[in-house]
């Protein structure tokens, strides 16, 4: 053992020595890929509801008003089942390194990919524990270690992380979930009416009301019978598989719940410190300690000490692909790029999702806007990777955000630098006579700066700052 390396034991205390490694902190930009059998239908209320929770919405007899049950009465008929989709989840034109290239050309640093959705289709081999994946049905392919390797292969440089649900929605053996998840959904989702919570309505103790039985019939597609404790022999070995195996650096969990993890992160974080590596966990894996918390569809108002991940679709609403959404919803470069920077001067890290489609395409609007944030990173990078957050200060205004390195300070501007009174800067900035500054992307000249810390303007001139788009940063040393 070396001293000053924790040995990790099943303690919370333990547990809770371990942090977000620096690779992490360093990376701030990553890409997240929810890709399962729900990329079959493709369907929810744009903006509304997460197509990924097709199965729940076309079930939930509660829910008989919403689009999604409606829709696929409609489209399908009743007695279409959702594991009747699997055949239709092709990956027919999915080839690995398209996607990590795409990771790559974003300026993305890592990325998270769905292995398993609360479908409880996987799309790794999960042999021994249940057949419901990918290897043994729809593709026939292990598409999580094509993407691992992949990248390992091309884009060495990125980290491999992989999201994992903890429960499975419909799996008979996880009773805990049944009778927990009616009652307790509102506080990790928001029902299509835009309320969250459901009404656990005729409920009172005892086993919630099933509200499956009605529509799905046991069992489900590829789920092997004979475990008998899902946390145990199911769950559990899972997610060793892509600790282990799969060598995952950031398990990405979902829900918490019933788990094992005490037992089985440990012996995974010591093994990795062993091999001279380091991983990443969420907040999701049903521990009280984690190394980030992960605010969904929102970002921290301001700087937060303990490191954070704001993730989000490139979709209004949604993490799977959604075949309704229209191009024009999707996110812009300067949307992504400004949340970027916003949730970089404030401590976070930026997980932006993207959904594939059934055939593993990814739609040309998402990959226009990626590769349009990769061209701004690829200019203004050294404002963003490797950087450390800066005192947040909303007095500032709406339009200014600032990093820090050892050697730099950055100021960005989100707005187009106002030829006439120029960019100015209130806060108490690190910037002392003599410092130049310059605009990353620009042409390299100095930019012309006036006053002292709590009240500079910087000048750029316009041709100078038409050489920009998106946001503009300036380089301060
Ligand atoms: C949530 C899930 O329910 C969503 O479908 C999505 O995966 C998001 C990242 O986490 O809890």
């Amino acid at each position: 053992v070396t001293a000053g390396i924790p040995v990790y034991t099943s303690s919370s205390s333990s547990l809770g020595q371990h942090e977000s490694p620096s690779w992490y902190d360093n990376a701030k930009f990553g890409i997240f890929v929810h890709w399962g059998v729900y990329a079959v239908p493709a369907y929810a209320l744009v903006g509304k509801q997460y197509a990924e929770w097709y199965w729940w919405d076309m079930t939930y007899p509660n829910n008989k008003s919403s689009p999604t049950w409606t829709y696929h009465q409609n489209t399908y008929g009743k007695n279409v089942k959702y594991d009747d989709f699997i055949q239709n989840f092709t990956a027919s034109n999915f080839q690995a390194k398209d996607l990590v290239d795409l990771f790559a050309a974003s300026g993305a640093k890592y990325f998270v990919q769905v292995s398993k959705h609360h479908d409880g289709f996987a799309i790794f081999d999960t042999k021994n524990t249940s057949n419901r994946n990918s290897v043994q049905m729809g593709p026939k392919r292990d598409l999580l270690k094509e993407i691992l390797d992949a990248a390992k292969q091309y884009h060495p440089e990125l980290r491999r992380g992989t999201y994992f649900s903890l429960p499975e929605w419909f799996h008979p053996d996880y009773t805990p979930y049944k009778i927990r998840f009616p009652c307790t959904y509102g506080s990790l989702g928001k029902l299509p009416d835009g309320t969250t919570g459901l009404t656990c309505a005729g409920w009172s103790g005892g086993p919630a009301p099933d509200p499956f039985d009605t529509t799905q019939t046991w069992p489900y597609t590829g789920y092997v019978k004979s475990p008998t404790n899902y946390i145990v022999d199911v769950q559990g070995p899972q997610m060793e598989m892509l600790m282990n195996q799969y060598e995952t650096e950031i398990l990405w969990c979902d829900i918490g719940g019933a788990n094992e993890m005490s037992s089985i992160a440990p012996a995974w974080f010591n093994n990795v410190t062993n091999q001279g590596r380091s991983v990443l966990i969420n907040n999701r894996c049903g521990l009280s300690t984690y190394d980030i918390t992960t605010p969904e569809y929102t970002t921290y108002a301001a700087t937060t000490v303990k490191k954070w991940e704001s993730n989000e679709g490139l979709d209004p609403f949604s993490y799977g692909y959604n075949a309704q959404t229209q191009p024009s919803q999707y996110k812009t470069p300067t949307q992504v790029i400004h949340s970027l920077v916003d949730i970089t001067s404030k401590n976070g890290n930026y997980l932006l999702d993207i959904g594939p489609k059934a055939d593993g395409t990814v739609a040309q609007p998402m990959v226009d806007t990626l590769t349009s944030v990769g061209d701004w990173l690829a200019q203004a990078g050294p404002a963003i990777y490797n950087t450390q957050y800066w005192a947040y200060n909303s007095s500032e205004g709406a339009n200014l955000r600032f990093t820090t390195t050892t050697n730099a300070f950055y100021i960005i501007s989100f707005a187009y630098p106002d030829p006439t009174n120029g960019i100015v800067i209130t806060s108490p900035i690190p910037i002392v006579k003599g410092d130049t500054v310059k605009l990353l992307g620009g042409s390299g000249a100095a930019i012309p700066w006036t006053g002292a810390s709590g009240s500079v303007t910087l000048k750029p001139p316009k041709a100078e700052s038409d050489l920009v788009q998106y946001a503009w940063a300036f380089q301060v040393n």
